[in-house]
């Protein structure tokens, strides 16, 4: 089996290159390269080595499918080690993402050149680890205690020329990278630039405290994970010793976390959201239909969410309603949205004038007839939906898709309104839609390949991340959601206050807890849609009898100032007891007795009650796979990515 790294010598600088695809992770035989390239250029008359690499990008870390298995030599902080003691210039040329150990195998070179379009990073805090090859001690002594926190701790990448104002990059290279960065070599060797070698560099000066207030920050917003805590305990240990001892401290560290619950999780979480993108029967040629123009039926929230979601993605937006004033309310909600990003300085006011731009209004469907796709976003009426797909049979070309947002109708009965169900199918976007990531891309009966295809594949450019479901009443999250709130309710009337189910919740890592969620989303909501239903549909009155008397009382939730909770003009939650009287008294008419009930039992019962749902769903065939129930709770429901969705956590409980 050829190597997939690949020595060669251009003039007096040796060429290492790894060529290993999709994304040149560091696996078993790449480091076994990179050790006999390094040995062959040690011995030839070459004056300095250069390492690059193939394909998309640089090295985008260790091979994560590696992990779990027993770890061969040569084990990768030595092999940073080695490559930095080496004896001659060795410099690394970066262009895509050089990501965890590729960017420590970037820093144990003496200096790095990389593209602009170049981005570096440590995301190791992602899976629930820590940089384990130098990279919590080679960062702070480069880049300084600040920037070295930031960027580990967040594990979010720094562009290249960000990463050179911090001096993590030393030369941003025009035009073809190889050429440019044998250009700097050469330039390097004819400056004598030393052979800066960065574990030997001081920690710059910085302040102390510093530690303490980011684990405090940490704390609250990283809650219950133990990597981000551990990456500053290496980082306030590289900055109080030698490089040796912090770096036999952060194997210490790395191998802790690499065999706990909360890395296993996120490990899992990695492969489970590449996973969810691939389609099990999907033909493998199947055609990818173009998508450059979308149209948006409803300017309401969602509406003009999703509008801002394809905008935001460089597709024109033409947003209907039903006449001028809606009109105008609904594109007032778009400009809000946007100014808002800028506020939060997640666009910049030219990003966001230009995005708005390709958003325009019309109340005439007759503007919708040239466009590739349309989103019916308007309210959950059946009736209503059914006679604007009908409409848009009636004016859309032939080849355009057709989807709804619907959040738990009958897609078939929807498509059955039109001429060519084949080209419908749902599009399930979370409010709110240009921020949530996660798409419920929902299969009808008759939906075709390719339809289904394209919109997987069209997520990704929206910068979503896309689950298959199947048709049922509320698809896979908001079926669940069911069961999980009938759940909360008997908690409730067994003895539990709603502050006291909310917090057990939040403890164990949601990101709010299920009556907060409730009184978010507005009790009314769920009252109206019980309203449709006979008794019997309804079930047990003990799963929906008190958020029925609190709508009755006046009490809809956050936007009435009141629900399972009482709300200040801020909106923050004050536990109240009216609610907990209110509770008593139902329990008791309902004949249930009341008891102390622990946060453990909470925890067990809700997330049992949300995996019995996930194992039907699988059963139907509603979820291709279990992972893709943990998708769709991780990014659309809130719950907490380190214990790997509610599915992953069952299977290890089980253990
Ligand atoms: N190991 C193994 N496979 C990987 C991989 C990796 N590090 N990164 C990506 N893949 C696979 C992925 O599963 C998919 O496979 C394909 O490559 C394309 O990925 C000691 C221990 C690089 C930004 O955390 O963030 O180093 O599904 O669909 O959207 O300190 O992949 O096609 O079969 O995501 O263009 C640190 C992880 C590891 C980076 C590209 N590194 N990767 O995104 O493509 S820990 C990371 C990414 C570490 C050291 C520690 C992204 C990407 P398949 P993709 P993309």
């Amino acid at each position: 089996m050829a190597s997939p790294v690949n020595y060669t010598v251009t003039g007096n600088i040796g060429v290492i290159t790894v060529d290993n695809p999709p994304v040149n992770a560091l696996s078993w035989a790449v480091r076994q390269g990179l050790l006999d390239a390094f040995e062959t250029a040690a011995k030839d008359a070459t004056e300095a080595v250069l390492l690059v690499c193939d394909g998309r990008t640089f090295i985008a870390g260790a091979d994560i499918s590696e992990f779990g298995t027993p770890p061969r030599a040569p084990h990768l902080p030595d092999l940073c080690d080695h490559m930095e003691a080496f004896d001659k210039l060795f410099v690394a040329a970066i262009h895509g993402t050089a990501l965890g150990g590729g960017f420590e195998v970037a820093l144990s070179a003496n200096y790095r050149c990389a593209v602009a379009t170049a981005k570096v990073g440590l995301p190791e805090v992602k899976l629930g680890l820590l940089p384990g090859a130098g990279g919590t001690q080679r960062t702070p002594r480069l880049a300084g205690v600040d920037a070295a926190l930031q960027l580990i701790t967040s594990g979010a990448p720094l562009g290249a020329t960000a990463a050179k104002d911090v001096g993590l990059v030393d030369e941003i290279i025009d035009g073809d990278l190889l050429e440019g960065a044998l250009a700097y070599v050469g330039r390097l060797l004819a400056d004598s630039a030393p052979q800066r070698r960065t574990s030997t560099l001081e920690v710059p000066q910085h302040d102390a405290a510093i530690f303490d207030q980011v684990r405090a920050q940490l704390a609250k917003k990283a809650r219950g994970q133990v990597a981000p805590q551990a990456i500053v305990d290496c980082i306030e240990k590289a900055a109080g010793s030698t490089y040796d001892e912090g770096v036999a401290y952060e194997r210490r560290r790395f191998l802790e976390l690499m065999d706990g619950d909360q890395s296993k999780a996120l490990q899992h979480f990695f492969f489970a959201e590449r996973a969810a993108a691939k389609i099990d029967d999907m033909p493998e040629d199947v055609q990818i239909r173009s998508v450059e123009s979308v149209g948006v039926i409803g300017g309401g929230t969602m509406g003009g969410g999703i509008a801002m979601t394809f905008a935001n993605a460089g597709i024109p937006v033409t947003l209907v309603e039903i006449n001028d004033d809606a009109l105008e309310r609904g594109l007032s909600i778009v400009d809000r949205n946007y100014a808002g990003s800028v506020k939060r300085g997640k666009l910049s006011e030219t990003q966001a004038a230009a995005c708005r731009d390709l958003i325009s209004g019309a109340t005439d469907y007759a503007k919708l007839a040239d466009v590739d796709l349309v989103v019916e976003a308007v309210f959950e009426d059946p009736n209503l939906k059914k006679e604007i797909f009908s409409k848009l049979d009636a004016v859309c070309k032939d080849g355009a898709i057709l989807a709804t947002n619907t959040s738990y109708q009958d897609v078939n009965e929807i498509a059955a309104a039109t001429g060519r169900p084949e080209d419908v199918l749902g599009l399930h976007f979370f409010s709110p839609a240009h921020i949530m990531k996660l798409l419920e891309v929902v299969r009808g009966a008759e939906t075709a390949n390719d339809v289904l295809a394209t919109c997987m594949k069209l997520a990704r450019r929206i910068r979503k991340v896309p689950v298959v479901a199947g048709v049922c009443y509320g698809f896979i999250g908001n079926r669940m959601l069911q069961p999980y709130g009938e759940q909360a309710q008997l908690l409730l009337l067994e003895g539990a206050t709603p502050e006291q189910v909310d917090s057990a919740m939040e403890d164990f890592g949601m990101a709010m807890g299920p009556m907060r969620v409730f009184d978010l989303a507005g009790l009314d909501v769920g009252y109206k849609a019980r309203e449709a239903l006979s008794d019997k549909e309804k079930g047990d009155p003990a799963g929906y009898r008190v958020p029925d008397l609190l709508v009755e009382a006046g009490r809809l939730g956050q936007k009435s100032g009141s629900g399972f909770y009482s709300y200040d003009e801020n909106r923050r939650p004050t536990p109240d007891p009216e609610v907990h009287r209110l509770i008593e008294d139902t329990a008791a008419e309902l004949g249930i007795e009341r008891r102390d009930i622990s946060d453990d039992e909470i925890v067990n019962r809700l997330v049992g009650a949300l995996v019995d749902e996930g194992r039907k769903i699988i059963d139907e065939g509603i979820a291709q796979r279990a992972s893709d129930i943990d998708v769709v709770y991780v990014y659309g429901y809130g719950f907490p990515a380190f214990r790997g969705g509610p599915m992953f956590y069952a299977s290890q409980s089980a253990k």
